[in-house]
């Protein structure tokens, strides 16, 4: 199994799967959501519209339209609120959910923005080990992903995932 961190727009990736930060509506926003869904096309809006919506913490599949992706996993992770208001057990439920459904879908490679560290404000340090954490432990139980990538939008948050990787994930 192979966990590693780059730079780069998720959309481009030519992974089975790639996880969206979506909000609960899960009808489209800003940031790699937007990204995600001008980048997949119209036709992945009507299929979010049949999905009624999706709980923090929570994941839902679509299909990849016209993404390099197959699917899409929309999770959508807590609004930071201090760190004492459940958000590291959310965030830590986005990517456990996030690897169940896509290791359902036959997923084996898959690819996540770093989750709730932008609009939704959480501390890209702390997030960065919560996602790495979880991830780990997650594959455990779903031995079919071989490959896992965390795609970090800037350079800065790139150095912040390698960080976090050596330490907690030195193999
Ligand atoms: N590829 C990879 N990462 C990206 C891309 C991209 N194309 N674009 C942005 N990022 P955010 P959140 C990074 O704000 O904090 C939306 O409106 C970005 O730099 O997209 O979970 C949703 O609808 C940051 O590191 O998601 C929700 O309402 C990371 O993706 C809300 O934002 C996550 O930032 C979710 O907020």
């Amino acid at each position: 199994m192979s966990l590693t961190a780059l730079q780069g727009d998720i959309t481009r990736l030519q992974v089975d799967a790639i996880v969206n930060a979506a909000n609960s509506s899960l009808l489209g926003g800003g940031g790699v959501d937007g990204a995600i869904h001008r980048a997949a096309g119209p036709d992945l809006v009507h299929e979010c519209r049949l999905l009624g919506g999706c709980k923090t913490g929570d994941a839902k599949l679509t299909r990849g339209y016209r993404l390099p992706a197959r699917h899409i996993v929309h999770t959508v992770g807590p609004v930071w609120r201090g760190g004492s208001a459940g958000e590291p057990e959310a965030l830590a439920s986005c990517y456990a959910r996030s690897i169940e459904i896509a290791a359902a879908a036959g997923v084996r490679s898959i690819a996540f923005p770093s989750i709730s560290t932008g609009i939704f404000g959480y501390p890209i340090e702390q997030a960065s080990r919560v996602a790495i954490a979880s991830v780990r432990r997650a594959i455990a139980q779903h031995p079919a992903i071989e490959s896992v990538v965390y795609c970090c939008f800037s350079a800065a948050d790139l150095a912040v995932y390698e960080a976090a990787l050596r330490e907690l994930d030195p193999a």
